[in-house]
């Protein structure tokens, strides 16, 4: 290569760093805002958030199967990748035409204060983390591409390095303005990580994790009754009974945690009611509260999917609040509402048919985790979460499914959606490698709100063969299950189907979980040696 060209090379590369670098200081600086005005404000959340609330749903679907917990990570690496590829351009625009570098930012910025003020919950004040960190990028891009030009003002040809180290540094081809460049790149490149860091610290201040711990759960008026001594059976590998909070799965829209003061949480009960309400925390903590073991179950759980999971909750019954309220006639859906923007539509029937529909406040013998709806929540026993399972709610409104739609069923999911009967196989795994002889075959199944009734394993098509059920607890709580096999060396397919309690099969009719949940049989492939 020769010297002009190597030296052209490098300047291109450091246009490119320029507006990388300039990038980095709109996410540091931005941070750093976000931590003194919220943390809605944070631009790449926003953009993020905006493009949750936008995804089709069946890109939203292929993200849960394909990304599972992670599809929040895989969409803010998307936002990155996009940041970082515009970075670049503005980089590489900003060194020959200074005003569309500086152009890029603009459109950038104005996506991300858009997108910042749409969020639920959001204030003016939230524009301005995205508006200080495109100022500070475009003084930073303004300073760095000038340093970088003042170089190709001079002829790049034969260059006389002072310093042969200084042109080491910048890997090959030296030119004059590349210490200049070094020391506005420098920093930036401070000033970013400056930013960003002490932008995390501060936004700590918002969580309400102190909150949390100082709240003492009352004891249960009504509680549950005792689990039963089989109800968890001694298989390594199966599914615990009690699912453990770290383990319990989590989906909402929310790529920051909503974070809810206790003190200043209220629930109001409106719409068509004779008298509306409005509860405290305080007031919900001294109401008697109920205890009760349900299995949560999301409609986006394929067949032997891992999106279910059982908790035993503690509550406010939902029927006593809204009675208090007074539902009027006509009045058939309630539209519960998230600090998170969140809407969900319950059946009115549902929550007021006996079952076990709860304001929870406890989740395995603590306040609810952050992640699963701290303060408050609801949990109605037999729905999918996506029309029952409101986390961080506040707001009842008794309304009509003529009247009024909410999140997901504006996306054409069903109104009326019970959790279908369902059962997984979880021990062999799939495509484990299982020593001949008598093995066990487990898993869990259920059909909450009615039970399960029978479970049946069959070996390659073959006939069905009765498992041995764990003890219920309740018709609202999966159930663990376990056949013993008398395995035969070769490749097998295993599969499971459950009865619930109202006599019902589930069907082998495969269907996808758009729009009222998956259904089908749950089927592993093992080699038996
Ligand atoms: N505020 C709020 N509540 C929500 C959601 C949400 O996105 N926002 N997602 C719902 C869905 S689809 C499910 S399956 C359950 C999941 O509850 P979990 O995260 O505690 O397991 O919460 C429900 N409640
Ligand atoms: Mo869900």
């Amino acid at each position: 290569m020769t010297r002009r060209r190597r030296t052209r090379l490098t300047r291109c590369l450091a246009e490119a760093v320029t507006g990388l670098l300039a990038g980095a200081v709109a996410l540091g600086v931005g941070q750093l805002t976000a931590g003194i005005t919220g943390p809605l404000g944070s631009p790449v959340i926003a953009v993020g958030d905006v493009a949750i609330n936008l995804t089709p749903v069946p890109v939203k679907e292929f993200a849960i199967a394909h990304f599972g917990s992670h599809d929040k990570d895989a969409l803010l690496t998307g936002v990155l990748a996009v940041l970082v590829v515009a970075a670049i351009a503005a980089g590489l625009l900003a060194a020959r035409r200074p005003w569309r570098g500086l152009a890029v930012l603009a459109v950038f910025g104005g996506v991300g204060a858009a997108a910042a003020v749409s969020q639920p919950g959001a204030a003016a004040l939230d524009v301005l983390p995205t508006l200080a960190g495109v100022a500070a990028a475009a003084l930073a891009l303004t300073a760095m591409a000038r340093a970088v030009r003042s170089g190709s003002l001079a002829e790049p040809g034969p260059v006389t390095v002072s310093n042969p180290g200084d042109g080491a540094s910048l890997g090959a081809g030296a030119w004059p303005g590349r210490r200049r460049f070094l020391v506005t790149g420098g920093s930036a490149a401070a000033v970013a990580v400056a930013g960003g860091l002490s932008g995390r610290l501060l936004l700590d201040r918002f969580s309400v994790d102190a909150s949390r711990a100082r709240v003492r759960l009352p004891v249960p008026a009504v509680p549950a009754p005792p689990v039963p001594a089989g109800a968890a059976l001694r298989v390594s590998g199966l599914t615990p009974f009690f699912t453990p909070d770290a383990r319990f799965y989590r989906v909402d829209t929310d790529l920051v945690l909503p974070q809810v003061a206790p003190d200043s949480w209220t629930l109001r009960i409106d719409g068509m009611v004779s008298r509306p309400i409005e509860i405290t925390f305080g007031q919900l903590l001294r109401m008697p509260l109920t205890e009760a073991d349900v299995t949560l179950v999301c409609v986006s759980n394929e067949v032997g999917g891992p999106y279910a999971g059982n908790a035993r909750w503690l509550g406010a019954p939902l029927a006593a609040l809204l009675r208090r309220a007074g539902p009027r006639a006509g009045a058939d859906q309630v539209l519960s509402s998230a600090t998170d923007g969140m809407t969900i539509s319950t059946p009115l029937e549902t929550i007021l048919d006996g079952r076990n529909a709860l304001l929870a406040v406890g989740m395995n013998g603590q306040p609810l985790p952050i992640a699963h709806g701290f303060p408050a929540r609801m949990v109605v026993p037999g729905l999918y979460g996506y029309v029952s399972a409101t986390k961080w709610v506040t707001r009842l409104t008794v309304t009509s499914f003529a009247r009024q739609r909410a999140y997901w069923t504006q996306r054409g999911y069903a109104e009326r959606a019970p959790i279908k009967t369902e059962s997984r196989i979880d021990v062999p795994a799939p495509l484990a490698r299982v020593p001949a002889g008598r093995t066990p075959v487990a898993g869990v199944a259920w059909a909450p709100s009615r039970g399960i009734a029978a479970v049946e394993v069959s070996v390659d098509g073959g006939p069905w063969h009765a498992a041995r059920l764990a003890a219920a607890d309740g018709i609202d709580t999966w159930r663990q299950w376990v056949w013993a096999w008398d395995a035969a060396p070769g490749l097998h397919q295993l599969r499971v189907r459950a009865t619930d309690s109202a006599g019902v099969t589930q069907t082998p009719r495969g269907a996808a979980p758009f729009p009222d949940g998956a259904s089908g049989w749950d089927s592993v492939v093992v080699t038996v040696t």
